[in-house]
């Protein structure tokens, strides 16, 4: 499958259903339950950066082939000293930056969940948007198993999600929870029967889709806003400055420099 750009995938498959309005991106390493390299997180990035640049897509599903898992994290055979290292001869994190695209991404991302979410596939998960799971889906952290762990999003998003005394219990003990209690803590959205785990997701997309791309960009940036600080304000005040610029008040400012004229603001009104 060849990328907007003409690049080959190899490690995601990612589709587009056009008329639907619906990009599907796939981790495609089921031999590794899913697990990602730098390789899969630069493509991961390349088609999330694609679906958020094409204005016919509205929502986004992220998930892994096959229902033994989303994504197990880390490819450990790919662990080096300074981080997952693939054909570049550094080592690098890279999934952070994904992690950080899928947040400050302006349309809905749905993790699509069947199997294991567990270890930076766990926190995969709970970047995105919403999560529907289906019932053999299993949920937990494991770096403090192999020697890793996510204290960025991992920690904060999660204790936001199930809050922290249940953050700290799966990041200490390291178990796995089954897809009725996930959605009990708050970690998922619902849960379905596996063979209806596609259909019960396009369900969700198509309901989003029928509603307000304004409204869903800024209740994201919402959301995310108090948490992510400075960030969340640059966020949602960059949505601010978009819907001004769709003004007549703010074509004013442009359109009366380009004209080399004063401009005059005295038709709009200073509301209460
Ligand atoms: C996911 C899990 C529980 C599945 O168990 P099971 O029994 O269904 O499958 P199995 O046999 O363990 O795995 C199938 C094949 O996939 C490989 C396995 O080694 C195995 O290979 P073969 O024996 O067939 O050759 N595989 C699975 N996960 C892998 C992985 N993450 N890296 C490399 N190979 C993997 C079970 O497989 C499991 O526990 N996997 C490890 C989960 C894990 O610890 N992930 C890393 C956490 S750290 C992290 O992701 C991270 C972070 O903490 C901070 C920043 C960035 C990343």
């Amino acid at each position: 499958a060849l990328d907007e750009s003409g690049k080959e995938f190899i490690d995601i498959i990612y589709e587009k259903a056009v008329g639907e309005g619906i990009a599907k991106i796939t981790i495609n390493r089921p031999d590794r339950r899913n697990a990602f390299r730098p390789q899969t997180v630069k493509e991961l990035m390349r088609a999330f950066n694609d679906a958020r640049d094409d204005n016919s897509i509205g929502v986004i599903i992220f998930t892994g082939t096959g229902t033994k898992a989303f994504c197990s994290g880390g490819d450990q055979s790919f662990r080096g000293k300074e981080g997952y290292a693939d054909y570049d001869s550094f080592g690098r994190l890279n999934v952070l930056d994904l992690q950080v695209q899928i947040r400050r991404l302006p349309k809905p991302v749905i993790a699509m969940v069947a199997g294991y979410a567990v270890g930076g596939g766990h926190v995969l998960h709970m970047v995105c948007d919403i999560t529907i799971a289906a019932d053999n889906a299993v949920f937990g952290q494991t770096g403090p198993k192999v020697g890793s762990f996510d204290a960025g999003f991992g920690a904060s998003i999660m204790s936001r999600l199930v809050g922290p005394k249940r953050a700290r219990e799966m990041w200490y003990l390291a178990r796995f929870y089954n897809a009725t209690e996930a959605e009990k803590m708050g970690l998922v959205n619902t849960v379905v029967p596996l063979e209806r785990l596609e259909e019960e997701t396009i369900k969700w997309c198509r309901e989003i889709m029928r509603n307000s791309p304004m409204a869903i960009r800024l209740c994201k940036s919402a959301v995310n806003a108090a948490d992510d600080g400075h960030l969340g304000l640059q966020q949602i005040g960059g949505d601010a400055t978009l819907l001004f610029y769709g003004t007549d008040e703010g074509s004013e400012g442009k359109t009366a420099y380009l004209e080399r004229r004063k401009p005059d603001f005295s038709k709009f009104p200073r509301l209460p």
